[in-house]
């Protein structure tokens, strides 16, 4: 498996002028005639002309150039691909090519959803459909030309519009698309099947109007409402926030049940997961909602951020990947509550991010080197890439982060480019010096700040000492001062901000490893809220007290910063509390931190969501992160008694809550969503309580009897599967009875079991994986169950008996032949076996090195086993 490094990029000897495809779609095979007209790259100099064709899997039925059948000696065929010497600076190759979708089960290149044919050729997926020079910098005009049978095809699409369509003998048909935007071969797509569809359409700013469909199977017709006005929205936003507007008369979405990640861009013809395309109430959670109106806009934004200008090769991913992600958080804030989108994804990026950042599959948001690409899709990429652009966007503020932006447009439309094209347009549009900025692309690793405060009283001096520093990781040992934007706030004793600029919040430049900032005039010694908004994807190590982060939970006008000192506030007494388990006593719930939380139930916050997040206590699996040695059974103990013993102490508080946030009328509003989120996160604390009062118990098991809508439904349900009760299994079954032919519902009830905490949760699981409902070959069932019970349920994969472990490795090394991109992302939960106690330490790495020794093992599955060895 070898290595590809960034610092050998070369640009491609060859370009591609057009390319225009054949597909014959038959019963057991796939027959690809492709026509690609090449000519050499006046920018790559005097480079030779042997042409590179990637290809893999494919049976080669024959060539042709310039009309010429080519000798079998003419070219040379191997597992990667195929070569031969150029014929002349212009010419055209006809290949075809036999593919088999029906036994594709790595869902990359062409495959079969369900019996639905479709696509899926980011990162590397085109070379499985035909030999071309597969990489993001070689963009070319496509025509595709697709036949099919009419009975189980009678919809086929491609990138672009619809230029033909026609009868053909023996109930066959045909549709040619023609896509007049050059692209990347990533971005190709063909879906054809019996698939139904729903219609609107956009007026864009300038008149346009375009169509809008979304593609499903029948079963599906009445659930992609929700999608479809989440793409009016987007498209809405994209022309009001950056001027873009779509370019093609024709938008399509397709939604598949076999899907690797969660949606794909592709030029005009977006694939998604179902998962983020199909919802009603009665199946859909108010999570799930969010999730498609955030992916539907992510995958109509990179249109621009991507399509239009695209990466120049893959180590340049997040210039797609961390701007895109960007701007659908962007998006969602506008759109749903900002404070509670911000604090959503800060937990998403110090959960999973962090987490990566400091094991051994650390890497650059700009990777230096790479074995299997797939594997650097990571949250690293994406949500630290994001965070870089935040940052970019808080330095030079909104209205200077757009004229970066249209200049980025103005300089690189039609484009292949890097990420430092970017951060030049972003200097260049704003005469802003981003030189040391760009240290953000290349070293790893998540920086921390220690924080000293100095108060003068008598000088009215104010002053904040800042060092930063940043942890070794794999390949870069020491790191320069990154340029860290510290958005701060100063509170008076009375909780309001001081005024220490024009504005109540000031944006420290941070560049050195250790500065001091001094605040002139401030009478009383202020209460800093530090990091408003995360101003920077940071570890701040703590150094407030916990009479200050108290006041800073009531007060702050900062209301992310508000949650946050719920947040650390409550890690403080957890961690307090695994102390004195870990010492053999017995915990005590500090007064002062009930008071605070009481404090903050009656504090009028007008946000219910808010309120819900500040509520709620960190995930084991973000404590452990935390931790120097994780030790998962007290870990999980603490968490458990500061829950136990909030909820009983504040029962009337959380009965309350309850039942103040129960709507009788069903609405998808952000307020309606904010009061259910609030309720339900109430009815889970009111049921952690001892012995639970038999009133809360009927109310538990009423909600989920009586509810109509999934989000409420689900809450119960989960909270009955943590639990003893009797009727479990019941409940379980009735769920199981009534939604069994709905996969997206029945991904939930594998999710609720699997993350159980219940002492027999592994033997549950088990069991599962032979349940009729239950495949390896179905990413979106492989992660319900097996992600989540290695991923999500921290205390019983991590079992001292090391069953846990023996369980996700034989799921690896099952993946393995099956689809190795979703097993190489199995892997995850291993990665940090080194912070876990010796024996387990012992018994993760045993599993670690039993699929390093599996024969034929994928890169995929390698690259992150080995790292983590
Ligand atoms: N750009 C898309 C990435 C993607 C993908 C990558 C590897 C293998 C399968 C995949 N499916 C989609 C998704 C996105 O970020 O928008
Ligand atoms: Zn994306």
């Amino acid at each position: 498996h070898p290595t590809i490094y960034r610092k050998d990029y070369r640009v491609p000897p060859f370009i591609v002028e057009s390319i225009s495809l054949i597909f014959q779609l038959q019963d057991d095979h796939t027959d690809v005639f492709a026509t690609t007209r090449f000519r050499k790259n006046p920018d790559a100099g005097e480079e030779g002309d042997q042409l590179f064709l990637n290809g893999e899997d494919l049976e080669l039925l024959w060539i042709r150039c310039n009309s010429d059948e080519l000798a079998a000696n003419m070219y040379q065929v191997n597992e990667k691909g195929l070569s031969l010497t150029a014929p002349g600076d212009s010419f055209t190759l006809e290949i075809a090519t036999r593919i088999r979708p029906d036994a594709n089960t790595l869902l990359e290149g062409l495959y079969r959803s369900n019996g639905n044919y479709c696509t899926q050729c980011e990162a590397e997926g085109f070379r499985k459909i035909t030999y071309y020079i597969d990489r993001p910098d070689i963009l070319a005009p496509f025509t595709t030309r697709i036949e099919g049978n009419k009975s189980n095809c009678p919809v086929m699409l491609s990138n672009g519009n619809k230029v033909d369509e026609g009868e053909l003998e023996d109930g066959r048909h045909y549709a040619v698309w023609h896509d007049p935007f050059p692209k990347p071969s990533y971005l190709f797509a063909l879906v054809a099947g019996d698939l139904r569809y729903i219609e609107d359409f956009f007026t864009t700013k300038s008149g346009r109007n375009i169509c809008l469909r979304i593609y499903v199977e029948e079963r599906n017709i009445t659930k992609c409402d929700h999608a479809m006005l989440s793409l009016k929205k987007a498209m809405r936003w994209d022309e009001e926030v950056y001027g873009l507007e779509y370019d093609l008369d024709i938008f399509m979405i397709v939604a598949v049940d076999d899907f690797n990640m969660g949606a794909m861009e592709n030029k005009g013809l977006n694939v998604f997961n179902s998962k983020y395309v199909l919802a009603l109430p009665e199946t859909a959670t108010d999570n799930d909602y969010l999730g498609i109106e955030g992916v539907v806009a992510h995958e109509y934004f990179h249109n621009w951020t991507g399509n239009r200008v695209t990466c120049r090769d893959w180590f340049q991913l997040s210039l797609k990947e961390g701007l895109t992600v960007f701007r659908d958080q962007e998006f969602s804030a506008d759109m749903n509550s900002r404070p509670v989108q911000r604090i959503d994804d800060v937990r998403i990026l110090r959960t999973g991010q962090f987490r990566e950042d400091s094991g051994p599959m650390a890497h650059p948001v700009r990777p230096d080197s790479y074995v299997e690409i797939n594997n650097f899709y990571t949250s690293t990429v994406y949500n630290k890439g994001a965070e870089v652009i935040r940052m970019m966007h808080t330095l030079l503020g909104a209205e200077g982060f757009r004229k970066g932006m249209d200049l980025y447009f103005a300089r690189h439309d039609g484009q292949a480019v890097t990420c430092d094209d970017f951060v030049a347009s972003m200097a260049d549009a704003n005469d802003y010096d981003l030189d040391q900025f760009t240290r953000w692309y290349s070293q790893s690793g998540t920086p921390v700040i220690e924080v000293s405060e100095h108060f003068d009283s008598e000088k009215e001096e104010y002053s904040l000492n800042l060092k930063q520093s940043c942890p070794p990781t794999p390949g870069q040992p020491e790191k320069k001062p990154f340029h860290l934007p510290v958005a701060i706030g100063l509170l008076d004793q009375d909780g309001k901000d001081i005024r220490i600029t024009d504005d109540d919040t000031l944006v420290l430049e941070l560049k050195e490893a250790e500065e001091t900032f001094v605040f002139y005039g401030i009478e009383q010694k202020p209460v800093v809220s530090f990091l408003r908004n995360f101003s920077a994807p940071v570890r701040v190590k703590p150094f407030q007290s916990q009479e200050e982060l108290a006041f800073l939970m009531a007060h702050d006008s900062d209301l992310y910063n508000r949650c946050e000192a719920a947040f650390q506030l409550a890690e403080q007494v957890i961690f307090a509390a695994l102390e004195a388990l870990q010492a053999g006593g017995q915990p005590v719930l500090d007064d002062q931190y009930l008071t605070a939380v009481s404090a903050n139930i009656s504090g009028g916050q007008n946000d219910k969501a808010l309120l819900g997040q500040a509520l709620q206590l960190p995930s084991e699996t973000y404590l452990a992160g935390q931790m120097t040695v994780i030790d998962p059974d007290n870990l999980h103990a603490a968490r458990n008694f500061v829950k136990r013993e909030l909820a009983g102490r504040l029962i009337d508080k959380f009965t309350a809550l309850y039942l103040e946030n129960d709507e009788a009328e069903y609405q998808l509003t952000p307020e309606a969503m904010g009061k259910r989120s609030l309720k339900n996160i109430a009815l889970d604390y009111l049921m952690a309580i001892d012995a639970p009062p038999q009133e809360i118990i009927d109310r538990c098991l009423a909600q989920y009897e009586t509810a109509k809508n999934m989000t409420d439904v689900v809450s119960a349900l989960q909270i009955i599967a943590n639990s003893e009760l009797d009727v479990r299994e019941e409940i379980l079954g009735d769920f199981y009875e009534l939604w069994r032919n709905d996969p997206l519902v029945m991904d939930k009830w594998l999710i609720i079991q699997a993350t159980s905490k219940r002492q027999d949760t592994l033997d549950e699981v088990k069991r599962l994986m032979s349940h009729p409902v239950f495949s390896m070959k179905n990413p979106n069932k492989v992660r319900s169950l097996v992600g989540a019970f290695c991923a999500m349920n921290h205390v019983r994969f991590h079992d001292h008996k090391g069953l846990g472990y023996a369980f996700l490795a034989d799921r690896i090394i099952e993946l393995n032949t099956i689809n190795p991109q979703i097993g190489a992302r199995m892997v995850s939960p291993f990665t940090t076996w080194k912070k876990y106690d010796g024996e387990r330490q012992h018994m993760m790495r045993d599993q670690l090195e039993r699929i390093v020794n599996t024969e034929n093992l994928s890169g995929d599955i390698f690259e992150i086993v080995k790292k983590s060895l």
